[in-house]
Order: structure tokens, then sequence, then C-alpha cells
């Protein structure tokens, strides 16, 4: 429970040297000039800072033309986004435009690249064309448990989907709508390799043929689904015809992980609505606060965690037989999985939110929003009570439980609210405690290193305020580095000057390397309310481009058949069809006039014929509706079906040149 010894680190030496104490900064000059002659413990008294809010600073600046070592990948939240943040900076970098139009990046605006993938990502079978997602939990992709770099998949909350955004060139390049899922809160991972990306149902959906059930009827008519899509290694894509899905019973499944090392092959699922509670609160125009789902989904001691074999799993499906095709998904009935072992239980404390698998495989981390213990169960506990068919019973739907005092490893008592757990290099875990506002510091156990001193709280450090998410360095890897952790707060109250009464969310960088941990700085996040996380070192980003061969589409890599030279500007007619091969070059369009008719449909085939990074175009149309974002070598196509007569003054939306202004043009409609 105490603080680890005192250890005179880095840290006290250079508050000594801006002057230490929260008391005030005096005197010592820091052992750098400066070009003003100015005296940094000065700056710092001036400013009134404290010795730690000053060494927060020193610490955390990152100047111009330097980069950030690591870079986080946090979810936008309901915004539909992607926020790219530096760190130790904590400077917004990009939003990556993922399941909502963004004008800048001319996603979603008549672009046959941003409206092709949110098209594509709408099964018209179960939704309108939808232009909003709720991202929620970000996985990159990994090789051998580490992250590559590749590519990033994040799935959608409201609407039970998941996208892949191409970490070559920051954009999202397929938006799949899982089959069978409704919604689809923190199931999604990678596996160690890559091998799939998995997103499980988040509440429950009919299997009816109309898509409708009464609720009377959830336990028969409702299943959740977990569901293993298969990665096209060269293009990062979903491969459907390669995926697959378990069929679950309706208890809500949630967080989950992928099993690493020790623990490779399986993934875990959290659930918490065992009680299979449908809510219901009004019946008869009588108010009965008892049949509240937080009241009746909660009656239980225990939920299940969800103990998949996956690579057993893909075995079965392999084989073929027993498969059902469910909305054209392979799916393992629920009978089948429980049968063939592909599908365990183990009791977990009621409603559990997180649970994360320590780097070395070993430690399964279940954290209890209910309950202020971390639950620790042990692989080769598990592995042995599956072998030896240690089972407390089954469920009502056939799925045999693992006897809980068997798979148990620790329980240690971190605190009220304990939601997520993220990993160092040493051994310790990071657990957010959603109602204390703070972080609890734990060790694990001896096959993390830690054997006199195992399953022991070490810290809290408070946080401002109420916790959800919390990353550490490569934190959910075989090998995280510690260093720093960030704290993705859901309420800033009053670390922030006012801003209106939607405040923005807090981000809290913390320091590991200091013991005890300590506080480097706040961030307000005014674009959506970020879940998970991811933090990845910088330099593992090897493929990332500044600029794209002349005539690339970014959609498949090749060049592009529409793509054009200096020269080979031109305009074709084909019946009602106008294609329009354009150039765009600092500082016009070629041609910069386009005559059409009313009824036509013009086909803009937009080259950006610059080789010079960061020379992006914009193309724009008033009133129409159409936005494109072209990047040089970038080859952009709009079709735009002209049922208005008109005048339309094009111009470039990217302040690209001195002559910026002066890049427009026309397109005539001609009654
Ligand atoms: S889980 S509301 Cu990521 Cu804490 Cu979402
Ligand atoms: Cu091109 Cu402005
Ligand atoms: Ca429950």
């Amino acid at each position: 429970m105490a603080n680890k010894g005192p250890k005179v680190s880095r840290r006290t030496a250079l508050g000594m040297l801006v002057g230490g104490a929260a008391a005030g900064v005096a005197g010592a000059k820091i052992g750098l000039s400066t070009s003003s002659g100015g005296d940094l413990a000065a700056i710092a008294a001036d400013r009134g800072l404290t010795g730690d809010q000053a060494e927060g600073a020193l610490r955390t600046f990152v100047p111009g033309g330097e980069f950030d070592e690591y870079l986080i990948f946090a979810s936008g939240g309901h915004s539909g986004q992607m926020l790219v943040y530096g760190v130790p900076s904590m400077r917004l970098l990009k939003v990556i435009a993922v399941f909502s139009p963004d004008a800048w990046q001319g996603y979603g605006y008549g672009t046959d690249q941003g409206d092709t993938v949110l098209d594509e990502g709408s099964d018209p079978a179960k939704s309108d064309a939808l232009r909003w997602g709720d991202t929620h939990h970000p996985a990159i992709s990994e090789t051998e448990g580490q992250y590559d770099g590749r590519f990033l998949y994040i799935n959608d909350r409201a609407n039970g989907r998941i996208a892949m955004v191409d970490l070559r060139d920051f954009k999202t390049k397929q938006i799949f709508d899982v089959p069978n899922l409704q919604t689809s809160h923190g199931g999604c991972f990678v596996t160690p390799n890559s091998e799939y990306v998995h997103i499980s149902s988040m509440s429950p959906s009919p299997v009816t043929d109309s898509g409708y059930a009464p609720l009377s009827r959830y336990a028969e008519d409702f299943r959740g689904f977990s569901t293993w899509l298969a990665i096209d290694q060269e293009t990062g894509r979903f491969v459907k015809d390669k995926s697959f899905q378990i069929e679950l019973p309706p208890y809500t499944q949630d967080l989950a992980d992928a099993g690493k090392l020790s623990s490779y092959g399986l993934g875990f699922i959290n659930s918490y609505n065992t009680e299979m509670a449908t809510g219901g609160v009004m019946h008869d125009g009588q108010i009965d606060p008892a049949a509240a789902l937080e009241a009746t989904a909660t009656k239980n001691d225990y939920d299940f965690l969800h103990i998949i074999d996956w690579q057993k799993a893909e075995a079965f499906v392999g084989s073929g037989s027993g498969v059902r095709t469910l909305n054209g998904m392979r799916v393992i009935p629920l009978e089948a999985a429980s049968g063939e072992g592909i599908l365990h239980f183990a009791p977990e404390p009621r409603n559990p939110h997180g649970v994360d698998v320590n780097p070395t495989g070993d430690y399964i981390c279940i954290a209890g929003k209910l309950d202020p213990n971390a639950s620790v169960y042990s692989i080769d506990r598990i592995k042995a009570a599956i072998d030896s068919q240690d089972y407390e019973g089954t469920d009502p739907f056939g799925v045999p439980i693992l006897e809980l005092s068997s798979v148990l490893e620790a329980q240690v008592e971190l605190g009220a609210g304990p939601l997520h757990t993220q990993f160092d290099d040493k051994g310790y875990a990071y657990t957010s405690l959603f109602v204390d506002s703070a972080i609890a510091k734990w060790s694990l156990g001896p096959k993390a290193g830690h054997d006199a001193d195992a399953f022991q709280l070490v810290e809290t450090l408070p946080i401002h305020y109420n916790i959800g998410h919390l990353v550490t360095a490569e934190g959910d890897t075989v090998s995280p580095d510690g260093r720093y952790m960030v704290a993705l707060n859901k309420w800033s109250i009053d670390r922030f000057p006012p801003v209106g009464t939607l405040h923005p969310q807090n981000f809290q960088l913390v320091d590991l390397t200091s013991e005890p941990m300590t506080l480097l700085s706040d961030t307000p996040i005014g674009v959506g309310e970020p879940h998970y996380v991811q933090m990845i070192r910088r330099d593992k980003l090897k493929g990332v481009l500044r600029l794209y061969e002349p005539g690339t589409d970014p959609m498949t890599w090749s060049r592009s058949p529409f793509a054009i030279a200096a020269g080979e500007e031109r305009i074709e007619r084909q019946g009602q069809d106008l294609h329009v091969y354009m150039s765009a070059m600092r500082s016009h369009y070629t041609p910069d006039v386009v005559e059409a008719r009313l009824g036509d449909t013009v086909r803009f085939h937009i080259t950006n014929i610059e080789q010079t990074p960061d020379a992006t175009h914009g193309f724009a149309i008033p009133g129409l509706n159409i936005q494109a974002s072209i990047d040089p070598g970038e080859v952009v196509n709009i079709d735009l079906t002209l049922d208005r007569a008109g005048t339309f003054a094009m111009y470039c939306t990217e302040f690209c040149s001195a002559l910026h202004l002066e890049m427009q043009g026309w397109l005539q409609v001609a009654p």
C-alpha cells in the first residue's frame, strides 16, 4: 500500500535547478542561456508556476521541427472521427475522418473516395446511408504481439461497424458493416499477428427473419456474436469470406482482449447482463424503478468471462460441417461452440468492465465497476481447468462454466470503480478508478517478475476527473515501454476556461519514470469524446508517406486509370457523360471552364500534378455540396449529375499559394 521508498531521481535534480518546492521558484539559474538573457526560474516565478509545473512544461515541450517520441491514436467518440496527438507535447496533429464526413479532408462531399467508403460501410439491408458513428476502441495491427504501424482498426459503437485506417496515408479505406451486429462496444482487438480483428456485439440482436422479436422472447430469439474478421495482409482490408462469427448467449458482451504469448490463440470477452434483463420501467402508465436495467442487470453475483479458442474455431469453420451462414457470415452455432471446446465461461464479479491481458500473456486482469478489486485469472489455471473439465456446471445455454476457485489467481483491492488496465515494462499494472477519479498502480505476480511483492497496490494518483480509459506507451502489447501514461478523463469541470455548457474532456499526461508517478500536463479535447486509445512509438510508423507517387489512387495504391500528366488535360463527351480530365497545380485548374448542359453527368477526374509535399489543392462547387481535397500526386473523381441550370464558380479551398484566390473556374450548366 505504501509508496516505494524515497528515490532521488533526475526529476528531483531538475526540481532543484528550477527551485524545487511547490512554494515557489527562487533564484537558481538553470544551466542554459536564453537569447533574451532570461532566467528560467525567474520566468517560472513570474508566471506563478510551482517547481513541479515548470518541470512538467520543460519535460513536455517539443520544439517545432523536432518530433514527439510517441503518437496516440484516440477514438473521437460520437464525433465519428479519430484523433492523433503527439506525446509528450500533447499537441493535436490530425483528426482522421472515419465514420463522419469531414470537409477539410474532402471526405463525404461527393468524391469517389470518402463517399465510396461511407456508402460501402452502410449495409442497405440494415440501415440508412449512415453518416456518423461512435468511434470507441482503436487497435493497431501487430506482428508477434508488437505494434507494426501498418493499419489501424476502430469500431463504431452505435452501428456495429468497423473501419480500417491505412497508416501509410492516415486515411480511412474501408468501413465494414458487420452482419448480425447491431451495436458493438469494447470488443475490438487484433490478434498478435493481425490474423484477425475481433469485434463483438454489445446489445444482442434478434436472429429472427424479420429482425423483430418481442422482448419476452429475449433468451430464445436474441443472440450475441463474437466476430473474427480476417485481414488481407497487403491491403489491411477485411476479407468477409475468410471471416466467421461465434454465436453467443444474449448476455451483453463487453470489453475484450486477445491472448498473447502464453495465452496466444485465445480471446477474452467480459459480459454483464447474464440476468438477460430487458428494462421496462413503465407498465400501463405506472413507473417501476425496480425494473430499470441498472437494478435488474446487477442481480447476479457473477457474470461470465467468455474464453474463446479462436484457433479451434478457425479449424471448425475450415472443416465446414456444422457451420451456418447468417446474413452472409459464417457462424459457429452456440451448441457447437460449447461442445467443441471453442467457448468456455469463467465466473467474474458482477458487471465487470475491462478485461486486459498482461504483456506476458499470463494474467487476465478484470476490473469491475461494482467491485473495488481487480480480479486476476491465470492462463495456467484456465488451461488446467479446461483440460481437466473442472466445471461448476453449465449456463442455461449449455456453455461449460469453469470453477472460479480453480482459475482465479488473485484479487487486489484498488479503489472505487475500477475500469481499465494497462501495463508497463516492469511488471506493474495501472488501473483507472472512475469513481475515485484516480489511477491505481499495482504489481502483477511471479510471471511478471513480482514474487514477494506480488499483487499489491503500490500507489494511487488523483486524476481530474472521472477517468475512463488510460493508456501507457505500447501498454497492451508484449513489450510496453512504460515512460508515459495518458488518462482519458470524461469530465474536466474546472480545469479549463469556460467555453460554454458542453465541456471539453481532459487528457492528462503522467510521467511513469518517477516514483511516485507525476502529472505532467492537461490537454482539453474539444473534438468529441475519446474512449480507448493506442500509444505507439513514432519510429514504428515506418510506412508513413509525405507524398504520393504521381497519379495515385489512394484506394488501390496503384496508378489511377484517370490519372493525367501535364499536357494531357481534356474534356471528352460520351453521350450525356462529360469526362473532365483536369489537372490542379499552383495556381490553376486546367481546364478551368467546363461547358455542360442540363441533364449531363459531369465526371471530374482531377489529378494534382504537383510533386511538392504539402501542395494540396481543394476543389469546391458552391451550392452543390462538393468539396474535394487533392494531395500532391493524388487523383480524385467526382460524379455530378446536373439537374439544375446555372453558372457555378468553382474554387480551390486549400490556401496553396500566393495566387490561391486566383485558383478558380466556372462550371457552366446551360438550360
Ligand atoms: S469502455 S463507454 Cu471503452 Cu470503458 Cu466504453
Ligand atoms: Cu490550389 Cu488554392
Ligand atoms: Ca450482471
